[in-house]
């Protein structure tokens, strides 16, 4: 039932607040995996395709920092909240990067894709 959640991934890339504030959307080619991020949760995980230690997030929390374990060290992710996007991100200069939003059910298997791997510090409500 939550894989049905899971069919693809958009990329969205946006610094908040930025005078720049292009963006730029992508979208990735679908891939099938073994979920485990439960409804109502984003999950961001150690290792690509949603596998090694995971941080599993509440979706009614706006904001959330990795823990020490998943700080920096982030490789895939998984929104499965049912209506709210979500952004994953780093603090740049006292600002908040937002590397990648995802919609509801969408999940991303490797943020290396697009040169973020490794480097989550928070996720957020968009
Ligand atoms: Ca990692």
């Amino acid at each position: 039932m939550i894989a049905s959640w899971f069919r693809k991934v958009i990329t969205v890339g946006l610094v908040a607040g930025g005078a720049a504030g292009g963006l730029v959307v992508t979208s990735a080619p679908a891939q099938a995996h073994v979920y485990s991020c439960p409804t109502h949760y984003e999950c961001v995980y150690e290792h690509n395709n949603l596998t090694g230690a995971v941080q599993m997030v509440s979706g009614y929390l706006g904001f959330a920092d990795m823990t020490p374990i998943m700080h920096d060290n982030v490789s895939s992710w998984a929104n499965a909240n049912i209506h709210a996007l979500i952004g994953i991100g780093e603090w740049r200069g006292g600002h908040k990067y937002f590397a990648q939003v995802l919609k509801p059910g969408w999940y991303e298997p490797n943020l290396g894709s697009i040169g973020f791997n490794d480097r989550a510090d928070f996720v957020q409500h968009m």
